[in-house]
């Protein structure tokens, strides 16, 4: 028997895992690291029957929970808990999968897993149970990658949205522009193969009415995947000013907790400081910076070294000053477009009135009047727009397809008559839109067509 160092590869199988015609059984701790009321091992693979009986000394019944203890190598007892076995094909990965739950500590979660890797299993790369579920037909590729984003959900809004791509909400859609899509190029192939016939303009209009269609579609996925991009992301929000016009006030104000150091003392922030939050469900990364200034101090000038690169990744920058004192901090500062004015302090000038006022917020960070306003222009100015309706939470890949996808559907629109360059863009459209979900097969298009056409008559 192996030590049981689980850096090694006990069970001696190919690392990368993706073998799909012999898959070897992975395993893995599959809840976080650390202290927890419970940690599961989970093990997914050909062995995992035989690694059962290993470790608990019996195969659970499929799908039902059995309280057991988990056995090393040499039989001694390392936990106690609950296994469960689910017999492939009806399990997450598609084969057959063993969980092991058993007491979150690190110690034991390591003694589980060792007892499992010693039993026959090999440890798991990242995301490999997924990529099998992948392979397995179990999820396609936007699924999969929905699973990381529901995982990583920085916001509530984030989460609702992966859930709603893991169910296959984006996928479907994506299917229906391919199905549409491969309606057309059976049209187009039509039209091909038989160019004489008379009702060649019927199937010109009827092209372009199509066309028309998918590429409204097109445009609708689109601007739901680049909302949902927003999501995924989160927006990066820097606070920048002069020193002390109340840039950590104001952090300590959206975070709702004294996070930042807050003093008279002008150039008291020195480092930039991070704090996540949420404005209405949407993730944003708040940053409080070093105050910008002619500065003689070493540790000074290396703060606003730092405003300056936090600026420069800025979705929107929030340029802060003092009610009453106007004072914009030196440049260079972001692009107006990625810019507020925030006018802070106003409880220090009698009469004045919170809220937006033009390009200007007029806040108070001691009083709090105005976030509100100050809150929605953030999410305006970062080109949220989607409050309440369904987005896709697209990931920088997918927009690159969409993208593309609507390249060819733009250049088949401008090939009406050159019909093969016409059907040729539409094939490229759809091999783009393929590439998301991870399904392109050229059977689709050669079903559709004979299903369609008697062509063997
Ligand atoms: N009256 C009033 N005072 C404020 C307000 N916001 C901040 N202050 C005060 O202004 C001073 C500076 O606030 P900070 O939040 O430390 O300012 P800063 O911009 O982070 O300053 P540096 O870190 O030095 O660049 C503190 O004394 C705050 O209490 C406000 O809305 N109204
Ligand atoms: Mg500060």
């Amino acid at each position: 028997m192996p030590s049981g160092d689980i850096e090694n590869n006990p069970a001696g199988n190919n690392p990368t895992g993706n073998n799909q015609a012999a898959p070897d059984t992975i395993a893995a701790v599959a809840t976080a690291a650390g202290r927890g009321g419970i940690g599961v091992v989970r093990v997914s693979g050909p062995k995992a029957p035989a690694i059962a009986r290993a470790v608990i000394g019996r195969l659970p019944e499929s799908r039902r929970a059995l309280h057991c203890f988990f056995h090393d190598a040499r039989g001694e007892r390392v936990d106690e808990g609950i296994a469960l076995y689910f017999k492939a094909p009806h399990s997450y990965t598609g084969d057959d999968i063993l969980e092991l739950q058993g007491h979150g500590g690190p110690v034991v979660m390591h003694a589980v897993l060792e007892a499992v890797l010693d039993a026959g299993a090999r440890l798991a790369g990242p995301g490999e149970f997924t990529r099998r579920a992948f392979l397995n037909g179990r999820l396609d590729l936007a699924q999969a990658e929905a699973v990381a984003d529901l995982i990583d959900a920085a916001s509530r809004e984030a989460a609702r949205s992966a859930l709603r791509s893991l169910g296959g909400d984006f996928s479907a859609v994506i299917a229906s522009l391919v199905a549409g899509l491969t309606d057309l190029r059976a049209l187009t192939e039509a039209m091909l193969d038989f160019p004489d016939e008379e009702v060649d303009s019927l199937h010109r209009d009827d092209a372009a009415m199509r066309l028309g269609q998918l590429r409204a579609a097109l445009e609708d996925v689109m601007a739901k995947s680049r909302q949902g991009s927003l999501l995924r992301t989160g927006i990066h929000a820097v606070l920048a000013g002069r020193p002390n016009v109340g840039k950590s006030s104001l952090l300590n104000r959206l975070a709702g907790a004294e996070r930042a150091i807050v003093s008279a003392v002008p150039g008291t922030t020195r480092d930039a400081l991070r704090e996540p939050i949420q404005i209405d469900g949407v993730p944003v990364m708040v940053v409080d910076t070093a105050g910008l200034r002619e500065s003689q101090d070493e540790v000074e000038r290396l703060g606003m070294q730092r405003t300056r690169h936090e600026l420069e990744r800025a979705d929107v920058a929030l340029v802060i000053m003092e009610a009453g004192k106007l004072d914009a901090p030196p440049g260079p500062l972001p692009d107006a477009a990625l810019r507020l004015t925030v006018i802070n302090k106003i409880d220090l000038v009698p009469g004045s009135v919170a809220g937006r006022r033009g390009d200007e917020i007029h806040v108070s960070a001691k009083t709090g009047a105005g976030m509100d306003a100050l809150c929605a222009a953030v999410l305006d100015a970062a080109g949220w727009t989607a409050r309440g309706e369904t987005v896709f939470l697209a990931r920088e890949r997918h927009l690159r397809a969409l993208a593309a996808a609507r390249a060819h559907l733009e250049s088949a629109g401008a090939q009406m008559s050159r019909w093969e360059l016409f059907a040729e863009d539409l094939r490229l459209a759809q091999e783009a839109l393929g590439e998301i979900t991870g399904r392109v097969s050229a059977d689709d298009l050669l079903g559709e067509i004979f299903s369609r056409f008697c062509i063997g008559k």
